[in-house]
């Protein structure tokens, strides 16, 4: 008998780590614009474990290179506990942000339950950013913009050991997808470190099919896949509602075959949507739009396909 498999939707609710406020009512306008209905769709069991709960955000400059550290940590240890308790009890985590930098406690949490499973992992980061700076390159102290570099070592030892003793991820784990803005210094350091980037530019010249075939093309058959999905990842024409667009994103049809692609895999186990601003959104349709993208990523399509149409 095939079990059914459970999405536990963990709410997120704050915005410590971002430098405009709004993000932490993320999770509730997910829920309005109908996350659950759409997964369960998709035939999956929907769980809603409620929101997490954590320290108001102080709304204070940087400290030594970091904005709200103590806070960022006291929130992404519950996270980790929280994911961590759903992938020991057999379910899908879904994280409903928040802001990025809620990546380190999430991906953490599934990082070491791969390891202690000896299964192996793939990190796609859908975003407009890398999310790899460090207290050094930021231009801003927004932790937001470290979540990457945190979960590879580069930080501060409380978020970096987050879960246990040394780095959660190796870069070679990661697929960066949809990228448009990378900060100055975090570039060299992007390129130092040997990201893997699909950047805007790869999407405009070899299109989006050919970049997740490229992304997927060495994704080992029982490898956990965990999608961290910011929601600047799409265009603003169709996703205003978050606090750091980017122009020239993917359209809303490339944006929809890369969640197909990755939904075609049969292994997302496990998911983050974050940056959702509702206070920038206009009649919630960012929100409408990450749900229809988050549908596609657990399997929706117009016809019954056995196999990719051009594979
Ligand atoms: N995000 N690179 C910029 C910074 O402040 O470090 C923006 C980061 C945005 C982070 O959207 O998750
Ligand atoms: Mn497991
Ligand atoms: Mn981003
Ligand atoms: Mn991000």
């Amino acid at each position: 008998m095939m079990t059914e498999k459970v999405a536990a939707l963990i709410g997120v609710p704050t915005d410590v780590g971002a430098g405009v406020r709004g993000a932490s009512m993320g999770p509730e306008a997910l829920r309005v614009a109908g996350l659950a209905r759409a997964l369960a769709r998709q035939g999956l069991r929907v769980e809603d474990t409620g929101n997490l709960g954590g320290p108001f955000n102080p709304w204070q400059p940087p400290l030594d290179g970091y904005r709200h550290l103590p806070e960022v940590l006291q929130w992404n240890r519950a996270v980790f506990d929280a994911v961590t308790a759903q992938l020991q009890a057999g379910r899908m985590p879904v994280m409903l942000g928040g802001d990025h930098c809620l990546g380190v406690g999430s991906v953490g949490a599934v990082a070491r339950h791969c390891r202690r499973a000896g299964r192996p992992l793939r990190v796609f980061w859908l975003d407009a950013h890398t999310d790899f700076n460090t207290a050094r390159l930021t231009p801003s102290g927004n932790v937001h913009g470290m979540p990457v570099a945190c979960l590879c070592g580069f930080g501060p030892d409380a978020l970096v050991n987050l879960g246990g003793a040394g780095p959660a991820l190796r870069t070679r784990d990661l697929r960066m997808i949809g990228i448009r803005s990378v900060d100055r210094e975090e570039r060299l350091f992007v390129h130092e470190q040997g990201l893997d980037v699909y950047d805007m530019r790869m999407i405009d010249e070899i299109g989006m099919r050919a970049v997740m075939q490229a992304a997927l093309a060495d994704l080992p058959r029982d490898a956990h896949v965990h999608v961290s999905f910011d929601v600047d990842f799409l265009d603003p024409s169709y996703a205003p509602g978050v606090g750091t667009t980017v122009q020239g994103g993917p359209t809303w049809r490339e944006a929809q075959l890369c969640m197909e692609m990755l939904a075609d895999t049969g292994q997302v186990a496990s998911l983050d949507i974050v940056e959702l601003n509702p206070a920038l959104d206009v009649r919630n349709g960012t929100a409408e739009a990450a749900v229809q993208m988050v549908e596609s990523l657990f399997g929706k399509s117009t016809l019954v396909r056995e196999k990719p149409p051009t594979s």
